[in-house]
């Protein structure tokens, strides 16, 4: 047996493969593709953004492992081997993408981008301060990153609300589900935050419809996926002065092309794919246990539903 770490960005596994080696307990072999020397003997590809096709050509594949959290980038190949698919869910990744969503309401909320403006311009002036439990913040997607950002806002002081498929039930937390409940979610929502999977039904979901029903001024952070935003509707609606500013650590097109016009949008903070990073050390972790998992014929953990796409 042995493991295959693909991608369509070669970097990405490079960049990991030595510290996954340090971490991993299985004696199995480990080749980057594209250095793989027999096809056959790959039983789990670790695949990142794999190329399109490629884990297809692994003919005795039984299980994928997902460095990360999101899956969009496998699931968006449509000749998959009919294998399951797992991911990693790593404390540290939450953990850092609740400190990035604070980060970024925080410094809306205590409107840091003025404050650092005015004292570039040595300018000492005391701005109005609003009272924290006024502040609605809406987080859409209340999976195991949603629930922890919401729990970890809510601590903060805010006023929280989340947004599922399915009911949930969160404590301290306004939750709503489906689509009937998006309206319901959004009216009111000073600070909108996209923490979705990526799937035909949330694609395009922070769009011209959605800004108008936040209140004037709103800001939108978007931790999801890039094709979550309809990038043109957030510069129109900022333009128009119905949404505020955003926080945008997702783009479309990644890396964003140096003369996007996202750039340069006012009060739009981007950030590149960076509020939060699975450790090779969870990886390994992962990969460990699915070789067991396969070796014993036990359930696989953190599966998830290509139905769904999640
Ligand atoms: P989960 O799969 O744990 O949770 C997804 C949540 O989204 C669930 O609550 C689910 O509802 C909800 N959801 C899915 N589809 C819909 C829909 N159509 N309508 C309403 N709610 C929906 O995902 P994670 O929390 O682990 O991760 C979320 C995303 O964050 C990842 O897919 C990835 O795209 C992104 N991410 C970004 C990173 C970054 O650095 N920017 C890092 C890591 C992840 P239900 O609970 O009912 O199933
Ligand atoms: C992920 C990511 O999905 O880093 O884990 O975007």
């Amino acid at each position: 047996m042995a493991i295959v770490l693909t991608g369509a960005m070669m970097e990405f596994p490079a960049r990991w493969i030595d510290p996954i080696r340090a971490f991993v307990q299985t004696s199995e072999p480990i080749w980057v593709d594209p250095h793989v020397p027999d096809l056959g003997a790959v039983r789990v590809a670790v695949a990142w953004n794999p190329v399109p096709g490629r884990l297809r050509q692994f003919p005795n594949l039984e299980a994928v492992l997902c460095p990360g959290a999101g899956v969009d980038g496998i699931l968006g190949d449509r000749d998959l081997p009919d294998v399951p698919i797992a991911r990693t869910i790593d404390p540290g990744l939450i953990l850092q993408m609740s400190q990035y969503i604070l980060w970024a309401t925080l410094d809306w909320v205590r409107q840091g981008d003025i404050y650092r403006h005015q004292q570039r311009s040595h300018h000492w002036q005391m701005l109005p301060l609003v009272d924290p439990r006024a502040v609605v913040v809406g987080i859409l997607g209340l999976g195991v990153l949603g629930q922890d950002a919401a729990t970890r806002l809510r601590a903060a002081g805010f006023t929280v609300r989340g947004w599922s498929r399915t009911p949930k039930s969160l404590a301290g937390v306004k939750c709503f589900a489906g689509a009937d409940g998006l309206p319901e979610l959004l009216r009111g929502c000073q600070v909108l935050v996209c923490l979705l999977p990526l799937t035909p039904e949330t694609t395009g979901i922070l769009n011209a419809d959605t800004f108008a029903m936040l209140p004037q001024g709103a800001y939108v952070i978007n931790v999801g996926r890039g094709a979550h935003l309809v990038e043109v509707d957030l510069q129109r609606a900022i333009a128009q002065g119905q949404i505020g500013g955003a926080c945008l650590d997702v783009c479309a097109t990644e890396p964003l092309p140096p003369d996007a016009p996202l750039w340069d949008c006012p009060n739009v903070t981007i950030t590149p794919h960076a509020a939060a990073l699975t450790s090779p050390a969870a990886i390994a972790t992962h990969l460990d246990q699915l070789l067991s998992c396969l070796e014993t014929n036990t359930p696989i953990p953190h599966l998830i539903n290509r139905d769904r796409g999640y």
